[in-house]
């Protein structure tokens, strides 16, 4: 068995555990992973060589990736991802339980022998600035050198990570396995897999296990595993929030900046928002938003009195489809070198393409399937749910204190969703019982990318129904208690750039013009805006709103904002049966809030 170097760790239990997971993998050979751009580099080349990656052209797009993953593994297994609490109530209906000793057993089996014929990489990780107090160490085991490679852009990972843990420090254990062992003399595959699939957590015990697939959110335990699901069960106990939200800082010409977090559900613009840049009459003011986050916060009570944030991650795994440079151009700027693709297509010339990339599809394309395609084949080049793995401070707009160890005082919370009709463009919360109430009852409608049915107001809870580590009516209670442990609060807004009208066409643009609405929320923050109360939470008036160089009228505005109390009589109604599964852990302070929204509609 491979033992590390005492220059690598003197971290006893860290040595045993891995020696454990050995013994029972059953690899070829063992590596630590030091994080060095060298190391980087050699298993890119390793990978090209195995025939997982294509090296993308040097000149178009320099030391990067392309990899095409097995057709039948391209998403997170939603269904085959399990919270196993010692009881079940504790995970609550919205998670898939398993005993956890049951389950215990099942890994075993799966496990034994796994790895036979791979590499097991130990890849230490921080999710968070390293030193920071408020980051968390993991280390995870794979069989995956595609794993290890995106784990060095989206965490801190290496060396300096098994430094920090020093002999005794604290790390959350992630094993991971695409599950698919290689007899000696067998050939491997570009896309090793499993049919069967297993995302597992053990929140008392704060561990993680992952076998069968190889992509995203299962294999990157660093990402919705640990910064979400894990971390939110140690929040809860520690008093602080593990959120799936993005953070942005928003600077008025005066000097002046305020950060704002947002939770969305996936396909509602998030990574699009958190990379915003304002109209050009803004520019011109100099008006600037900056991103910290796209995807992840975790928010404590710092030294201000006010919830300090930082963002978990140090890397972007957007979803590649309708990102262009008229979209977002951060984004397209975030991943013009040293990224890993996954699933789009392949041009002639050796570069990427995605639908909504640009208008017209290059000539000679290779589709996610390596197939030749053309605009008139009946599926897409890239698959919906395709990504980029691109380093964080690659973004032309990355906000100057986004590894601040402190992290940086949050003003605004923002919830949103994609609703065609009910939901205004933008409203405020009463209070933040008021606002817990709002997150709590967020809902958004499905999309092709996603789901199977499009336009179903899909019920997700503070953009957590998939990432929550326990029962979701003790993280509504948990959020409500967080109130007495902040001196300043946030204040807390919903907004909805997705509104139609009866013609089933946009009533607002969106993408940029949403800094018009990011102005009223820093304005209301800092006691600027007047806003009028009504039946939802407070609203801007129409000249609250700056409509400079957007030709948006009065009776546009109120269309948008208009609250119909049939439309919200069907809402409450659709949301009974969700407060029905959650009735004996839901916090009587939400019944209360319904009750008061039924009166005022
Ligand atoms: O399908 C996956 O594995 C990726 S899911 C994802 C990736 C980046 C950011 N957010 C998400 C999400 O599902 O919320
Ligand atoms: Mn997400």
């Amino acid at each position: 068995m491979h033992q590390p170097d005492s220059s690598v760790t003197t971290h006893k239990p860290l040595i045993d555990w891995v020696g454990s997971i050995t013994k029972l993998c059953r690899p070829e050979q063992v590596v630590w992973c030091d994080g060095s751009d060298e190391e980087w580099h050699r298993l890119c080349a390793e990978l090209v060589e195995s025939g997982t990656f294509q090296k993308l052209n040097p000149e178009k797009r320099p030391d990067s990736y392309l990899a095409w993953s097995d057709p039948k593994d391209v998403a997170r297994v939603e269904d085959r991802t399990f919270i196993c609490s010692r009881r079940q109530d504790d995970a609550g209906v919205s998670n898939n339980w398993e005993d956890p000793r049951a389950m215990r057993e099942r890994m075993q089996q799966l496990f034994d022998g796994c790895m036979q014929g791979r590499t097991l990489y130990v890849i230490p990780f921080c999710m968070g600035p390293l030193g920071s107090d408020l980051s968390m160490i993991g280390v995870e085991i794979s069989d995956s050198p595609y794993v290890a490679v995106n784990m060095k852009i989206m965490t801190r990972m290496g060396q300096a990570v098994l430094d920090h843990l020093g002999s005794d420090g604290d790390f959350i254990p992630c094993v991971h396995s695409v599950g698919a062992p290689l007899a000696p003399g067998k050939d491997d595959v570009a896309w090793p897999c499993n049919e069967e699939k297993y995302i597992v957590h053990y929140p008392e015990d704060r561990e993680i296990w992952s076998f069968g697939s190889g992509y995203g959110g299962n294999a990157l335990l660093g990402k919705k595993c640990l910064a979400l699901r894990i971390a939110s069960v140690v929040a809860r106990d520690e008093g602080w929030l593990a959120e799936h939200m993005l953070i942005s800082g928003v600077q008025a010409p005066s000097g002046e900046k305020r950060y704002v977090a947002g939770a969305f559900p996936s396909a509602c613009g998030k990574t699009n928002f958190a990379m915003l840049i304002p109209p050009e009459t803004y520019r011109e003011k100099g008006w600037k938003v900056t991103t910290v986050g796209d995807d992840i916060a975790w928010l404590r009570p710092g030294k201000t009195g006010k919830l300090h944030a930082i963002n978990p991650e140090a890397g972007y795994f957007g979803v590649a489809p309708g990102t262009s440079y008229e979209s977002n151009p951060n984004a397209m700027a975030s991943l013009e070198r040293n990224t890993i693709f996954t699933n789009v297509a392949l041009t002639a010339d050796g570069d990427v393409w995605w639908e909504g990339m640009t208008e017209e599809a290059p000539k000679g394309i290779k589709d996610w399937k390596g197939q030749p395609w053309t605009p008139d084949c009946d599926s897409p080049a890239a698959h919906p749910n395709s990504r980029f793995t691109a380093p964080a401070a690659q973004c032309p707009a990355i906000d100057p204190e986004w590894e601040n160890p402190e992290g940086v005082p949050i003003d605004a919370i923002i919830f949103g969703g994609r609703r065609a009709t009910t939901m205004p463009l933008v409203f405020q919360a009463f209070n933040w019982v008021h606002g817990v109430f709002i997150g709590a009852n967020m809902g958004s409608e499905t999309t092709a990318a996603a789901e199977g049915a499009v336009g179903k107001i899909r019920h997700d809870p503070f953009a957590m129904r998939p990432f929550c580590g326990y029962n979701m009516g003790d993280y509504f209670r948990h959020w409500l208690e967080m109130r007495k442990e902040i001196r300043e609060l946030p204040r807390i807004f919903h907004v909805n750039w997705f509104r139609k009208g009866p013609d089933g066409s946009f009533l607002w643009p969106g993408f940029q013009e949403n800094m018009r609405v990011l102005e009223w929320i820093f304005d209301r923050v800092r006691g600027r805006a007047r806003g009028h109360e009504a039946q939802l939470g407070w609203q801007p008036h129409y000249d609250e709103i700056n409509f400079e160089g957007l030709d948006f009228s009065q009776d546009q505005f109120d269309e948008l904002m208009q609250v119909s109390p049939e439309e919200f009589r069907q809402e409450l109604l659709s949301e009974a049966d969700f407060y029905l599964e959650l009735y004996d852990h839901l916090p009587k302070e939400l019944i209360f809030q319904r009750e008061l929204l039924a009166g005022r509609v």
